[in-house]
């Protein structure tokens, strides 16, 4: 068993070097977010969610604590028996409320949520069965682009997909589209998808969301460095790194970037990789969207617009679509 896990350790950070090395040896540089994920960037990423500037959570947390059993009449209305498969379920502290609607009506189904935290899916196994007395769930742990195949072979029934917290943001429109297909052919007729968006709103407000006056999201975007020294023998010396977010209203873009503030060298598992003044390390894109826009993406990619949810303000829609 521990053989099993260092092996998967070895393999993690092999890929992880191998990312990181072809990211900052391309021009222009970039990271991938999915990095910003280790312990330290999980409790970042959770301060984050309770910052006043960033709106995203508490908009969609009304829509789940308000719309839930709404939500889980109309997944209901096609059909007693399903399963709820949970793209980067995190705590669920949204879905929770969708799960319990769902186990206050008489309906057959099992909840499989999928995270890239083993600690996560480990602690919901443990917490929601206790929570909801009754409640199959089975979690499983790992990339939700791997995880879904195997998500999707567990289940045989209908399946209801809930992708939330506006992860398809973090995707350019482009591989948001291809995702959306590549699940439209995983899926059968009848099967829903639950998508989460974050909409296009005041750009000021969007970009206080990214850029916060603590600087708790600069400090989420330099800890990918801090990881790189600690797991790849990296010497970045954070310093002479800020954080830049800016905001296009015209595309939804937002964009995060660390720019280096001078001529520099820097050493990451042997190689060296040298800095222009002000050159950027491109590292997270946060896409906006419009209603026009996601319905463009829904029948682009297969899906039929179904409904959707609003909280009060407008700022967000969890949209559910019809494969
Ligand atoms: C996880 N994801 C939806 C967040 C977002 O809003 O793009 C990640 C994030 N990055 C900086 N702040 C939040």
């Amino acid at each position: 068993m521990d053989t099993i896990k260092t092996e998967e350790r070895v393999t993690v950070l092999a890929q992880f070097r191998k990312d990181i090395l072809a990211g900052l040896q391309a021009e222009p540089k970039f990271m991938q977010a999915k990095y910003f994920y280790d312990q330290a960037g999980d409790l970042l990423f959770q301060q984050i969610m309770k910052m006043d500037e960033y709106y995203l959570t508490n908009a969609e947390m009304e829509i789940f604590v308000k719309q839930s059993g709404d939500i889980a009449n109309l997944i209901a209305r096609e059909s007693s028996s399903f399963d709820l498969i949970e793209l980067g379920a995190g705590d669920a502290t949204k879905s929770i409320h969708l799960l319990t609607e769902l186990c206050n009506r008489d309906l057959e189904f099992s909840y499989f949520p999928i995270d890239i935290s083993a600690q996560m899916v480990a602690h919901l196994e443990d917490f929601l069965p206790r929570q909801l007395p009754g409640l199959s769930i089975k979690g499983l742990n790992g990339d939700y682009f791997e995880m879904l195949d195997k998500g999707i072979a567990l289940s045989n029934r209908r399946k209801v997909v809930l992708f939330m917290g506006g992860n398809i943001g973090n995707m350019d429109v482009e591989e948001a589209k291809e995702f959306c297909r590549k699940l439209n052919n995983s899926l059968s007729k009848g099967d829903l998808l639950i998508i989460g968006f974050d909409l296009k709103k005041e750009p000021k407000q969007i970009l206080a969301a990214y850029n916060d006056a603590k600087g708790i999201t600069a400090a989420f975007n330099l800890n990918l460095l801090s990881r790189i020294n600690r797991e790849l023998d990296g010497d970045f010396e954070l310093q002479n790194f800020e954080h830049y977010a800016c905001y296009d209203p015209e595309s939804g873009a937002c964009k995060s970037y660390l720019i280096s503030l001078k001529a520099q060298a820097v050493h990451i598992a042997g190689e060296t990789i040298h800095f222009a003044p002000f050159e950027a390390i491109y590292m997270e894109i946060s896409q906006k969207y419009s209603l026009q826009e996601i319905e463009a993406i829904a029948v682009a990619t297969g899906f039929h617009g179904k409904h959707r949810f609003f909280d009060a303000q407008k700022y967000f829609v969890d949209a559910v679509w019809l494969v």
